[in-house]
Protein backbone atom coordinates (compact mmCIF):
# COMPACT_ATOMS: atom_id res chain seq x y z
CA UNK A 1 0.00 0.00 0.00
CA UNK A 2 1.83 3.95 -0.83
CA UNK A 3 1.93 6.32 1.48
CA UNK A 4 -0.54 8.28 -0.67
CA UNK A 5 -3.20 6.03 -0.27
CA UNK A 6 -2.84 5.30 3.36
CA UNK A 7 -2.99 9.23 4.33
CA UNK A 8 -6.31 9.74 1.86
CA UNK A 9 -7.46 6.38 3.60
CA UNK A 10 -7.35 7.77 7.44
CA UNK A 11 -8.02 11.40 6.30
CA UNK A 12 -11.34 9.58 5.38
CA UNK A 13 -12.01 7.79 8.24
CA UNK A 14 -10.00 10.55 11.20
CA UNK A 15 -10.33 14.04 10.85
CA UNK A 16 -6.86 16.19 10.25
CA UNK A 17 -6.96 18.16 14.33
CA UNK A 18 -7.75 14.38 15.23
CA UNK A 19 -4.45 12.89 13.48
CA UNK A 20 -2.32 16.21 14.77
CA UNK A 21 -3.39 15.53 18.42
CA UNK A 22 -2.46 11.92 18.14
CA UNK A 23 0.81 12.93 16.66
CA UNK A 24 1.23 15.03 19.35
CA UNK A 25 0.65 12.29 22.09
CA UNK A 26 2.80 9.60 20.75
CA UNK A 27 5.71 11.97 20.28
CA UNK A 28 5.16 12.63 24.03
CA UNK A 29 5.24 9.49 25.15
CA UNK A 30 8.01 8.71 22.88
CA UNK A 31 10.32 11.35 23.95
CA UNK A 32 9.07 10.53 27.93
CA UNK A 33 10.43 6.50 27.02
CA UNK A 34 13.49 7.36 25.86
CA UNK A 35 13.92 10.08 29.01
CA UNK A 36 13.66 7.69 31.26
CA UNK A 37 15.37 4.60 29.89
CA UNK A 38 18.78 6.46 28.85
CA UNK A 39 20.39 9.30 30.82
CA UNK A 40 21.43 12.42 29.37
CA UNK A 41 24.51 12.86 27.76
CA UNK A 42 27.38 10.76 29.97
CA UNK A 43 29.75 12.33 31.57
CA UNK A 44 32.75 13.77 29.54
CA UNK A 45 35.64 11.97 30.02
CA UNK A 46 39.60 12.47 29.31
CA UNK A 47 40.82 9.42 27.13
CA UNK A 48 42.79 6.75 28.76
CA UNK A 49 45.67 3.71 28.19
CA UNK A 50 45.47 0.90 29.30
CA UNK A 51 47.15 0.36 32.53
CA UNK A 52 48.38 4.20 33.05
CA UNK A 53 44.78 5.27 32.44
CA UNK A 54 44.22 9.03 31.72
CA UNK A 55 47.90 9.79 33.27
CA UNK A 56 49.37 11.11 30.07
CA UNK A 57 46.71 13.44 30.20
CA UNK A 58 47.12 14.64 33.41
CA UNK A 59 50.43 16.08 33.44
CA UNK A 60 51.66 19.41 33.61
CA UNK A 61 53.16 19.29 37.46
CA UNK A 62 50.18 21.11 38.47
CA UNK A 63 48.76 20.14 42.33
CA UNK A 64 45.40 18.50 41.78
CA UNK A 65 42.71 20.77 43.09
CA UNK A 66 44.26 23.23 40.04
CA UNK A 67 44.56 20.51 37.34
CA UNK A 68 40.87 19.64 37.88
CA UNK A 69 39.87 23.56 37.63
CA UNK A 70 41.90 24.13 34.63
CA UNK A 71 40.38 20.66 33.36
CA UNK A 72 37.23 22.06 34.20
CA UNK A 73 36.91 25.14 32.28
CA UNK A 74 38.12 22.25 29.26
CA UNK A 75 35.34 19.60 29.43
CA UNK A 76 32.43 21.23 31.90
CA UNK A 77 32.09 20.89 35.84
CA UNK A 78 31.78 17.16 35.95
CA UNK A 79 34.06 14.85 33.82
CA UNK A 80 35.44 11.93 34.53
CA UNK A 81 39.26 10.24 34.56
CA UNK A 82 40.47 7.34 34.78
CA UNK A 83 43.13 6.65 37.46
CA UNK A 84 44.89 4.08 37.15
CA UNK A 85 42.30 1.49 36.59
CA UNK A 86 39.62 3.33 38.50
CA UNK A 87 37.23 5.28 37.26
CA UNK A 88 36.13 8.55 38.78
CA UNK A 89 34.23 11.28 38.58
CA UNK A 90 35.78 14.84 39.35
CA UNK A 91 32.91 17.18 40.14
CA UNK A 92 34.17 21.02 39.94
CA UNK A 93 30.51 23.07 41.19
CA UNK A 94 28.56 23.42 44.34
CA UNK A 95 25.39 22.05 42.74
CA UNK A 96 26.89 18.48 41.69
CA UNK A 97 28.69 18.99 44.40
CA UNK A 98 26.00 19.19 46.87
CA UNK A 99 24.12 16.22 44.34
CA UNK A 100 26.99 13.91 45.84
CA UNK A 101 27.80 15.26 49.16
CA UNK A 102 23.66 15.26 50.61
CA UNK A 103 21.05 14.84 47.99
CA UNK A 104 22.61 11.41 47.43
CA UNK A 105 24.80 11.72 50.23
CA UNK A 106 24.24 8.07 51.41
CA UNK A 107 24.60 6.88 47.95
CA UNK A 108 28.41 8.57 47.84
CA UNK A 109 29.06 7.35 51.22
CA UNK A 110 31.83 4.87 50.15
CA UNK A 111 35.82 5.10 50.52
CA UNK A 112 37.94 3.38 48.37
CA UNK A 113 40.70 0.97 50.20
CA UNK A 114 44.09 2.07 49.49
CA UNK A 115 47.44 0.83 50.33
CA UNK A 116 48.54 3.64 52.49
CA UNK A 117 45.31 4.42 54.22
CA UNK A 118 44.96 0.83 55.05
CA UNK A 119 47.99 0.73 56.26
CA UNK A 120 47.63 3.73 58.45
CA UNK A 121 44.06 2.54 60.00
CA UNK A 122 44.45 -1.10 60.43
CA UNK A 123 42.54 -2.03 57.31
CA UNK A 124 39.68 0.70 58.02
CA UNK A 125 38.90 0.62 61.35
CA UNK A 126 38.70 4.38 61.50
CA UNK A 127 36.18 7.34 60.85
CA UNK A 128 37.74 8.86 57.57
CA UNK A 129 38.61 6.69 55.31
CA UNK A 130 36.69 3.49 56.57
CA UNK A 131 33.81 2.33 54.09
CA UNK A 132 29.95 2.92 54.91
CA UNK A 133 28.65 0.35 56.86
CA UNK A 134 26.34 -0.18 59.57
CA UNK A 135 29.66 -0.56 62.02
CA UNK A 136 30.86 2.68 60.62
CA UNK A 137 27.68 4.56 61.28
CA UNK A 138 27.96 3.11 64.81
CA UNK A 139 31.44 3.54 65.42
CA UNK A 140 30.76 7.28 63.84
CA UNK A 141 28.33 7.85 66.24
CA UNK A 142 29.87 6.79 69.08
CA UNK A 143 33.20 9.43 68.17
CA UNK A 144 30.18 12.20 67.14
CA UNK A 145 29.08 11.82 71.11
CA UNK A 146 32.12 11.31 72.59
CA UNK A 147 33.53 14.74 71.06
CA UNK A 148 30.32 16.31 72.53
CA UNK A 149 31.25 15.54 75.87
CA UNK A 150 33.63 18.05 75.07
CA UNK A 151 31.75 20.60 72.97
CA UNK A 152 30.21 23.91 73.87
CA UNK A 153 28.16 22.69 76.90
CA UNK A 154 31.33 20.90 78.47
CA UNK A 155 33.19 23.68 78.75
CA UNK A 156 36.57 21.19 78.89
CA UNK A 157 37.66 21.93 75.51
CA UNK A 158 37.98 25.79 76.43
CA UNK A 159 40.14 25.12 79.57
CA UNK A 160 42.33 22.67 77.41
CA UNK A 161 42.82 25.40 74.18
CA UNK A 162 43.29 28.36 76.57
CA UNK A 163 46.05 26.79 78.70
CA UNK A 164 47.52 25.73 75.19
CA UNK A 165 47.05 29.21 73.79
CA UNK A 166 48.87 30.84 77.13
CA UNK A 167 51.94 28.78 76.55
CA UNK A 168 52.20 29.60 72.85
CA UNK A 169 52.00 33.18 73.61
CA UNK A 170 54.66 33.30 76.42
CA UNK A 171 57.16 31.15 73.52
CA UNK A 172 55.64 33.60 70.33
CA UNK A 173 56.48 36.46 72.39
CA UNK A 174 60.04 34.50 74.26
CA UNK A 175 61.04 35.09 70.46
CA UNK A 176 60.72 38.68 70.26
CA UNK A 177 60.30 40.98 67.27
CA UNK A 178 62.83 39.57 65.36
CA UNK A 179 61.44 36.89 62.29
CA UNK A 180 61.16 33.33 63.39
CA UNK A 181 58.73 30.48 61.74
CA UNK A 182 55.63 30.01 63.08
CA UNK A 183 55.35 26.63 62.96
CA UNK A 184 56.97 24.79 64.99
CA UNK A 185 55.25 26.47 67.83
CA UNK A 186 51.62 26.56 66.35
CA UNK A 187 51.70 22.96 65.89
CA UNK A 188 53.43 22.24 69.16
CA UNK A 189 50.13 24.28 71.05
CA UNK A 190 47.91 22.41 68.76
CA UNK A 191 49.47 18.58 69.55
CA UNK A 192 48.98 19.53 72.88
CA UNK A 193 45.26 20.63 72.85
CA UNK A 194 44.63 17.36 71.49
CA UNK A 195 46.95 15.22 73.39
CA UNK A 196 44.99 16.69 76.65
CA UNK A 197 42.04 16.39 74.93
CA UNK A 198 42.58 12.76 73.71
CA UNK A 199 44.42 10.94 76.97
CA UNK A 200 44.91 13.90 79.18
CA UNK A 201 48.90 14.49 78.68
CA UNK A 202 50.15 18.15 78.99
CA UNK A 203 53.71 18.27 78.13
CA UNK A 204 55.85 20.93 78.74
CA UNK A 205 58.03 22.04 75.90
CA UNK A 206 60.74 19.44 74.75
CA UNK A 207 58.97 17.18 76.66
CA UNK A 208 60.31 13.88 75.25
CA UNK A 209 57.45 11.89 75.10
CA UNK A 210 55.73 14.96 72.82
CA UNK A 211 58.66 15.34 70.59
CA UNK A 212 57.90 11.08 70.03
CA UNK A 213 54.23 12.27 69.21
CA UNK A 214 55.27 15.38 66.90
CA UNK A 215 58.16 13.40 65.16
CA UNK A 216 55.53 10.39 64.29
CA UNK A 217 52.92 12.59 62.81
CA UNK A 218 55.59 14.75 60.70
CA UNK A 219 56.85 10.67 59.15
CA UNK A 220 53.17 9.94 58.78
CA UNK A 221 52.18 13.18 56.56
CA UNK A 222 55.29 12.88 54.43
CA UNK A 223 55.28 9.06 53.42
CA UNK A 224 51.44 9.43 52.99
CA UNK A 225 52.09 12.23 50.59
CA UNK A 226 55.00 10.98 48.52
CA UNK A 227 54.45 7.50 48.34
CA UNK A 228 50.80 8.37 47.70
CA UNK A 229 51.33 6.73 44.12
CA UNK A 230 50.84 2.95 45.71
CA UNK A 231 47.13 4.05 45.77
CA UNK A 232 47.03 5.19 42.17
CA UNK A 233 48.74 1.82 41.31
CA UNK A 234 48.17 -0.42 44.22
CA UNK A 235 50.27 -3.30 42.22
CA UNK A 236 53.70 -0.73 42.90
CA UNK A 237 53.46 -1.92 46.82
CA UNK A 238 55.34 -5.61 45.22
CA UNK A 239 58.41 -3.32 44.82
CA UNK A 240 60.52 -2.06 47.23
CA UNK A 241 58.92 1.65 48.80
CA UNK A 242 60.89 3.52 51.31
CA UNK A 243 57.53 5.27 52.21
CA UNK A 244 55.74 2.51 52.27
CA UNK A 245 58.71 1.20 54.79
CA UNK A 246 59.09 4.35 56.46
CA UNK A 247 55.24 4.77 57.18
CA UNK A 248 55.10 1.19 58.81
CA UNK A 249 57.59 2.29 61.12
CA UNK A 250 56.18 5.68 62.16
CA UNK A 251 52.77 3.66 62.68
CA UNK A 252 54.24 1.34 64.71
CA UNK A 253 55.65 3.85 66.98
CA UNK A 254 52.32 5.46 67.35
CA UNK A 255 50.52 1.92 68.08
CA UNK A 256 52.86 1.60 70.77
CA UNK A 257 51.96 4.92 72.41
CA UNK A 258 48.54 4.86 71.83
CA UNK A 259 48.26 0.93 73.04
CA UNK A 260 50.05 2.11 76.39
CA UNK A 261 48.00 4.63 76.68
CA UNK A 262 44.89 2.60 76.14
CA UNK A 263 45.52 0.23 78.82
CA UNK A 264 46.41 2.97 81.34
CA UNK A 265 43.00 4.26 81.01
CA UNK A 266 41.25 0.66 80.82
CA UNK A 267 42.98 -0.19 84.13
CA UNK A 268 42.09 3.47 85.89
CA UNK A 269 38.19 3.48 83.96
CA UNK A 270 35.72 4.39 86.78
CA UNK A 271 32.14 5.64 87.01
CA UNK A 272 33.08 9.10 87.30
CA UNK A 273 32.47 11.71 83.98
CA UNK A 274 34.98 10.41 81.64
CA UNK A 275 38.01 12.31 81.66
CA UNK A 276 38.85 12.27 77.63
CA UNK A 277 38.42 11.12 74.79
CA UNK A 278 39.65 7.60 75.13
CA UNK A 279 37.41 7.43 78.69
CA UNK A 280 34.32 8.31 76.90
CA UNK A 281 35.07 5.75 73.95
CA UNK A 282 35.98 2.86 76.34
CA UNK A 283 32.20 4.08 78.06
CA UNK A 284 30.74 3.85 74.67
CA UNK A 285 32.29 0.55 73.84
CA UNK A 286 31.20 -0.87 76.78
CA UNK A 287 27.31 0.65 76.58
CA UNK A 288 26.98 -0.79 73.03
CA UNK A 289 27.92 -3.49 73.78
CA UNK A 290 31.11 -5.03 72.50
CA UNK A 291 30.93 -7.99 69.86
CA UNK A 292 27.16 -6.96 69.41
CA UNK A 293 26.59 -9.52 66.62
CA UNK A 294 24.12 -7.47 64.46
CA UNK A 295 26.63 -4.36 63.32
CA UNK A 296 29.00 -5.71 60.81
CA UNK A 297 29.31 -8.51 58.48
CA UNK A 298 31.96 -9.81 60.70
CA UNK A 299 30.07 -9.95 63.16
CA UNK A 300 32.45 -8.14 65.27
CA UNK A 301 31.24 -4.18 67.05
CA UNK A 302 33.34 -1.70 68.43
CA UNK A 303 36.45 -3.14 69.04
CA UNK A 304 39.63 -2.19 70.86
CA UNK A 305 41.63 -1.68 67.19
CA UNK A 306 38.14 0.98 66.81
CA UNK A 307 38.94 3.09 69.69
CA UNK A 308 42.96 2.70 68.83
CA UNK A 309 42.49 4.14 65.70
CA UNK A 310 39.70 6.68 66.72
CA UNK A 311 42.20 7.92 68.42
CA UNK A 312 45.22 8.17 66.13
CA UNK A 313 42.67 9.83 64.03
CA UNK A 314 41.53 12.72 65.94
CA UNK A 315 45.51 13.53 66.20
CA UNK A 316 46.17 13.07 62.75
CA UNK A 317 43.31 14.94 61.86
CA UNK A 318 43.01 17.20 64.85
CA UNK A 319 46.55 18.72 64.61
CA UNK A 320 47.26 18.63 60.74
CA UNK A 321 44.37 20.77 59.61
CA UNK A 322 43.91 22.86 62.41
CA UNK A 323 47.95 24.30 62.32
CA UNK A 324 47.40 24.66 59.42
CA UNK A 325 44.21 26.81 59.05
CA UNK A 326 46.23 28.80 61.61
CA UNK A 327 49.31 29.45 60.34
CA UNK A 328 47.23 30.53 56.85
CA UNK A 329 45.15 32.93 58.52
CA UNK A 330 48.50 34.34 60.23
CA UNK A 331 49.59 34.35 56.68
CA UNK A 332 46.86 36.33 55.63
CA UNK A 333 47.15 38.89 58.04
CA UNK A 334 50.58 39.57 57.50
CA UNK A 335 49.46 40.66 53.35
CA UNK A 336 46.17 42.28 55.37
CA UNK A 337 47.76 44.60 58.54
CA UNK A 338 44.15 46.23 58.29
CA UNK A 339 42.34 43.01 58.29
CA UNK A 340 44.64 42.41 61.66
CA UNK A 341 43.61 46.05 62.95
CA UNK A 342 39.57 45.36 62.39
CA UNK A 343 39.76 42.24 64.55
CA UNK A 344 41.83 43.42 67.26
CA UNK A 345 39.69 46.84 67.57
CA UNK A 346 36.59 44.40 67.62
CA UNK A 347 38.52 42.44 70.81
CA UNK A 348 39.10 45.31 72.38
CA UNK A 349 35.73 46.74 71.96
CA UNK A 350 33.99 43.32 72.73
CA UNK A 351 35.87 41.18 75.23
CA UNK A 352 39.02 43.72 76.50
CA UNK A 353 41.81 43.17 77.54
CA UNK A 354 41.37 42.36 81.48
CA UNK A 355 39.95 38.54 81.08
CA UNK A 356 40.53 35.36 78.29
CA UNK A 357 38.26 35.14 75.60
CA UNK A 358 35.32 31.92 75.83
CA UNK A 359 33.52 30.48 74.06
CA UNK A 360 30.79 32.52 74.64
CA UNK A 361 32.20 35.35 73.33
CA UNK A 362 31.53 33.76 70.12
CA UNK A 363 28.42 36.01 69.06
CA UNK A 364 30.04 39.20 69.53
CA UNK A 365 32.70 38.81 67.27
CA UNK A 366 31.37 38.64 64.15
CA UNK A 367 34.25 40.04 62.04
CA UNK A 368 36.63 37.55 64.03
CA UNK A 369 34.32 34.75 62.45
CA UNK A 370 34.18 35.83 59.07
CA UNK A 371 38.32 35.87 59.23
CA UNK A 372 38.15 32.22 59.89
CA UNK A 373 35.75 31.35 57.47
CA UNK A 374 37.61 33.27 54.71
CA UNK A 375 40.53 31.96 55.85
CA UNK A 376 38.50 28.43 55.67
CA UNK A 377 37.30 29.33 52.21
CA UNK A 378 40.31 30.75 50.18
CA UNK A 379 42.63 27.81 51.63
CA UNK A 380 40.68 25.09 52.31
CA UNK A 381 43.27 22.06 54.09
CA UNK A 382 41.71 19.68 52.16
CA UNK A 383 40.88 20.90 48.87
CA UNK A 384 39.66 17.92 47.04
CA UNK A 385 37.95 16.31 50.15
CA UNK A 386 38.62 12.04 50.73
CA UNK A 387 37.60 10.08 47.65
CA UNK A 388 34.09 9.11 47.70
CA UNK A 389 32.92 5.83 46.26
CA UNK A 390 29.12 5.18 44.94
CA UNK A 391 28.21 2.51 46.65
CA UNK A 392 24.95 1.86 44.89
CA UNK A 393 23.93 2.98 41.27
CA UNK A 394 23.32 6.52 41.13
CA UNK A 395 23.69 9.32 39.44
CA UNK A 396 24.99 13.61 39.05
CA UNK A 397 22.86 16.31 37.64
CA UNK A 398 20.80 13.25 36.00
CA UNK A 399 23.85 11.66 34.72
CA UNK A 400 24.28 7.91 35.61
CA UNK A 401 26.80 6.59 37.93
CA UNK A 402 28.18 3.71 38.51
CA UNK A 403 28.19 1.70 41.65
CA UNK A 404 32.14 1.20 42.72
CA UNK A 405 32.96 4.82 40.52
CA UNK A 406 34.97 7.22 42.74
CA UNK A 407 33.92 10.71 42.78
CA UNK A 408 36.41 13.61 43.86
CA UNK A 409 34.80 16.39 44.99
CA UNK A 410 36.91 19.49 43.59
CA UNK A 411 36.23 21.97 47.20
CA UNK A 412 38.91 24.38 45.85
CA UNK A 413 37.28 25.36 42.57
CA UNK A 414 33.76 25.35 44.33
CA UNK A 415 35.73 28.24 46.97
CA UNK A 416 36.88 30.27 44.02
CA UNK A 417 33.75 29.90 41.34
CA UNK A 418 33.71 33.41 39.85
CA UNK A 419 30.30 32.57 39.34
CA UNK A 420 29.54 32.75 43.52
CA UNK A 421 32.29 34.98 44.56
CA UNK A 422 33.47 38.42 43.72
CA UNK A 423 37.36 38.71 43.25
CA UNK A 424 37.52 34.68 44.78
CA UNK A 425 41.22 35.37 44.90
CA UNK A 426 41.11 37.96 47.36
CA UNK A 427 41.38 37.78 50.81
CA UNK A 428 37.63 39.41 52.08
CA UNK A 429 36.04 38.68 55.33
CA UNK A 430 33.63 41.48 54.61
CA UNK A 431 32.07 38.45 51.78
CA UNK A 432 30.52 36.53 54.78
CA UNK A 433 28.38 39.24 56.71
CA UNK A 434 25.21 40.67 54.80
CA UNK A 435 24.50 44.69 54.82
CA UNK A 436 23.51 44.46 58.02
CA UNK A 437 26.61 43.13 59.52
CA UNK A 438 24.99 39.74 59.74
CA UNK A 439 26.59 36.38 59.58
CA UNK A 440 25.94 34.68 56.09
CA UNK A 441 27.20 30.90 55.84
CA UNK A 442 26.49 30.89 51.87
CA UNK A 443 25.40 27.71 50.63
CA UNK A 444 28.95 27.26 48.47
CA UNK A 445 30.97 27.60 51.41
CA UNK A 446 31.82 23.51 52.47
CA UNK A 447 34.84 23.61 54.13
CA UNK A 448 34.14 20.61 56.31
CA UNK A 449 32.06 18.76 53.70
CA UNK A 450 28.38 18.03 53.99
CA UNK A 451 26.30 15.30 54.48
CA UNK A 452 27.17 11.78 55.98
CA UNK A 453 30.31 11.80 55.20
CA UNK A 454 30.82 15.59 57.22
CA UNK A 455 34.36 15.97 58.98
CA UNK A 456 33.01 14.47 62.66
CA UNK A 457 35.41 17.08 64.23
CA UNK A 458 33.34 20.32 62.74
CA UNK A 459 32.43 21.87 65.98
CA UNK A 460 35.23 21.07 67.81
CA UNK A 461 37.38 22.16 64.83
CA UNK A 462 35.64 25.73 64.42
CA UNK A 463 35.34 26.15 68.50
CA UNK A 464 39.57 25.62 68.87
CA UNK A 465 39.73 27.71 65.55
CA UNK A 466 38.27 30.81 67.44
CA UNK A 467 39.71 30.59 70.90
CA UNK A 468 43.19 30.12 68.83
CA UNK A 469 42.96 32.96 66.48
CA UNK A 470 41.20 35.31 69.33
CA UNK A 471 43.33 34.63 72.11
CA UNK A 472 46.57 35.38 69.90
CA UNK A 473 45.11 38.53 68.45
CA UNK A 474 43.75 40.14 71.98
CA UNK A 475 47.34 39.47 73.61
CA UNK A 476 49.89 39.61 70.22
CA UNK A 477 50.15 41.88 67.01
CA UNK A 478 51.80 40.06 64.36
CA UNK A 479 54.13 41.63 61.76
CA UNK A 480 56.60 40.99 58.48
CA UNK A 481 60.00 41.14 59.84
CA UNK A 482 61.76 44.16 58.66
CA UNK A 483 63.41 43.65 55.07
CA UNK A 484 60.99 40.23 54.81
CA UNK A 485 59.06 39.77 51.81
CA UNK A 486 55.33 38.87 52.73
CA UNK A 487 53.82 34.41 52.87
CA UNK A 488 54.19 33.24 49.90
CA UNK A 489 50.52 31.82 49.28
CA UNK A 490 50.44 29.80 46.73
CA UNK A 491 50.72 26.24 48.72
CA UNK A 492 51.97 23.09 49.04
CA UNK A 493 49.96 20.28 48.72
CA UNK A 494 50.87 17.56 51.16
CA UNK A 495 48.08 15.16 53.19
CA UNK A 496 46.88 18.89 53.69
CA UNK A 497 47.65 22.59 51.46
CA UNK A 498 50.09 24.10 53.58
CA UNK A 499 51.90 27.21 53.40
CA UNK A 500 55.45 27.48 52.61
CA UNK A 501 57.42 28.49 55.82
CA UNK A 502 57.41 32.16 56.38
CA UNK A 503 58.65 34.45 58.81
CA UNK A 504 57.05 36.39 60.91
CA UNK A 505 57.65 38.89 63.97
CA UNK A 506 55.42 39.48 67.54
CA UNK A 507 54.66 41.99 69.41
CA UNK A 508 52.64 42.02 72.76
CA UNK A 509 49.94 43.91 72.72
CA UNK A 510 49.58 46.43 75.60
CA UNK A 511 48.60 45.26 78.87
CA UNK A 512 49.69 41.54 78.05
CA UNK A 513 53.37 42.65 77.56
CA UNK A 514 54.40 43.05 81.39
CA UNK A 515 52.31 39.70 81.73
CA UNK A 516 54.21 38.57 79.49
CA UNK A 517 57.76 39.16 80.01
CA UNK A 518 56.78 37.43 83.78
CA UNK A 519 56.13 34.69 82.90
CA UNK A 520 58.31 34.29 80.16
CA UNK A 521 61.07 34.53 82.72
CA UNK A 522 59.82 31.31 84.13
C1 LIG B 1 47.59 13.12 58.86
C2 LIG B 1 48.76 12.36 59.39
C3 LIG B 1 48.39 11.40 60.48
O1 LIG B 1 49.18 11.13 61.38
C4 LIG B 1 47.11 10.82 60.41
C5 LIG B 1 46.16 11.20 59.51
C6 LIG B 1 44.87 10.48 59.48
C7 LIG B 1 43.71 11.42 59.37
C8 LIG B 1 43.87 12.39 58.21
C9 LIG B 1 45.17 13.17 58.39
C10 LIG B 1 46.41 12.25 58.46
C11 LIG B 1 45.30 14.25 57.31
C12 LIG B 1 44.08 15.15 57.23
C13 LIG B 1 42.81 14.34 57.03
C14 LIG B 1 42.71 13.35 58.19
C15 LIG B 1 41.32 12.82 58.11
C16 LIG B 1 40.49 14.04 57.71
C17 LIG B 1 41.50 15.11 57.28
C18 LIG B 1 42.83 13.68 55.68
C19 LIG B 1 46.69 11.57 57.14
C20 LIG B 1 41.01 15.91 56.10
O2 LIG B 1 40.12 15.54 55.40
C21 LIG B 1 41.66 17.19 55.85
Amino acid sequence: MSTGLLSSLCASIFPPSFLLILFITAAMVFFLITKQAAPRSPIPSLPRLPVLGSLPWLGGGLPPHLLFSQLARRYGPVFSVYLGRHHTVVVNDHRHARDVLMHRGRDFAGRPSMVTTDLLTRGGKDIAFSDYSPLWKCHRRLVHDSFSLFGEGGGRLQDIVLAAVDGLCVELCSRGGGGFDPSPAVTRAVTNVICTLVFSATYRHGDAELQEVIGYNDGIVETITRGGLVDVYPWMKVFPNRYLRKLKACVDVRDRLLSRKLEEHKASLSDADPRDLLDALLKGQMKSGRGHKSLGSTGEGITDDHILMTAAEAFGAGVETTSTTLLWILAYLLHHPEIQERVQAELDEQVGGERPVGVSDRGRLPYLDCVINEGLRIRPVSPVLIPHVAVSDSSIGGCAVRRGTRVLVNMWSIHHDPRHWDKPDLFSPDRFLDDHGERVIPAYFLPFGAGPRVCVGESLARMELFLFVASLLQRISFKLPAGEPPPNLQGRVGVVLQPLPYQVAVSPRAGWGDRMKCEGTH
